[in-house]
């Protein structure tokens, strides 16, 4: 598939999902015709959305990011001296803003993998791709265009050569914990003894600041969050009142995840013009649009555990704010 912009050193490829991936119209029948009514986080990110959670990562609130870039500004060296790669897969890269901080380290250690970049934006990959082959002269980028979620069985991966699946973002957090390990479990399935993963977890703090940080002063991620909204009155000829709709960000201490939902504010029915039918919607009655789970050291070894994985390096920002975790598979010897 030739996308503009493609040079002799950026290709990229549309990637076949291994099982079937739900549509917005199957998941919104799905999750807005049950109880409690709930929506996949992945509808935030159009255009709009996406602007939007750039914003998010400008408040002073929303402190993972910025622990994340920092943690990997003072670790990257180390990282890719470890795993050594020949390949670079990222998962979910977006505009691979963070990415650059492992290829400015590859390019200093005179490492030259070809990096994967896996996203559903076919043209946000392939504009940031652009940039990187034109910084680097020996950088090749191989852009996968698809839903990452579908299955990782059909990657056009070289099978020679050590690969470092990047997962970064605290994405995985939005996984609920079954779906987080069988995740884990495909990525591994893609490693080999000397293959690393290289994975971006938020971590466990106090309420105050999780709270905050999913609902900042400037009101940013309410207008993410509503967003998804406009998002199904635009695709599916629906008619929610958005402004009607108050946001929340509350901390399940139980499930140790942040919980983003709507409420709404008075009792009004939504007509889903694609589904052909309606809800009923009461005062107060709540939408749960994001899970954001936080972790410990112990979750984070159980859940990798729980994949065949274990951490070979774990890096901590001050105070355990956030981790950033090397994993290789837990059966290789040596
Ligand atoms: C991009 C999924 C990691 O859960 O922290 C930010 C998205 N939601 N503010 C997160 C998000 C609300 C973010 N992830």
């Amino acid at each position: 598939m030739r996308v503009s912009g493609q040079t002799d050193r950026l290709a990229s490829s549309v990637v076949t999902p291994d099982r079937a991936v739900a549509t917005l119209t199957d998941d919104v029948r799905a999750g807005l015709l049950s109880r409690p009514r709930w929506l996949p986080a992945k509808y935030f990110y159009d255009d709009h959305g996406s602007e939007l959670f750039e914003a998010i990562c400008a408040t002073p609130e929303y402190y993972p990011s910025r622990a994340e870039e920092a943690l990997l500004a003072a670790h990257v060296g180390s990282i890719v001296e470890a795993a050594s790669p020949d390949h670079m897969l990222e998962l979910g890269s977006g505009s691979s803003r963070k990415t650059r901080h492992l290829l400015a380290a590859c390019d200093r250690l005179g490492r030259h993998p070809v990096y994967w970049p896996f996203d559903v934006s076919a043209q946000m990959m392939l504009d940031a791709g652009a940039d990187l082959v034109g910084r680097y002269p020996w950088l090749s980028v191989h852009a996968l265009i698809g839903d990452y979620t579908g299955g990782l069985g059909r990657l056009p991966l070289p099978h020679s050569g050590r690969r470092l699946i990047v997962f970064l973002g605290g994405t995985l957090g939005n996984f609920e914990p079954a779906a987080a390990i069988a995740m884990l479990r495909e990525i591994a399935a893609l490693m080999r003894a000397d293959d690393r993963l290289l994975l971006g977890l938020d971590r466990v703090k106090d309420r105050g600041r999780l709270e905050a940080a999913y609902d900042d002063a400037e009101g940013v991620t309410a207008a993410f969050n509503r967003n998804v909204l406009t998002v199904i009155n635009r695709e599916l000829d629906a008619d929610f009142p958005v402004a009607d709709y108050r946001h929340r960000a509350v901390f399940d201490t139980e499930h140790e995840r942040i919980e983003m939902r709507l409420a709404a504010g008075h009792d009004h029915s939504v007509r889903l013009g694609a589904l052909d039918t309606f809800i009923d919607m009461a005062a107060g009655e709540e939408i749960v649009t994001e899970f954001s789970h936080k972790f410990t050291p112990a979750s984070i070894e159980r859940l990798l555990a729980a994949a065949g994985l274990v951490a070979t390096a774990h890096h901590e920002a001050e105070g355990g704010d956030y981790s950033l975790v090397v994993a290789g598979r837990a059966d290789a010897d040596g």
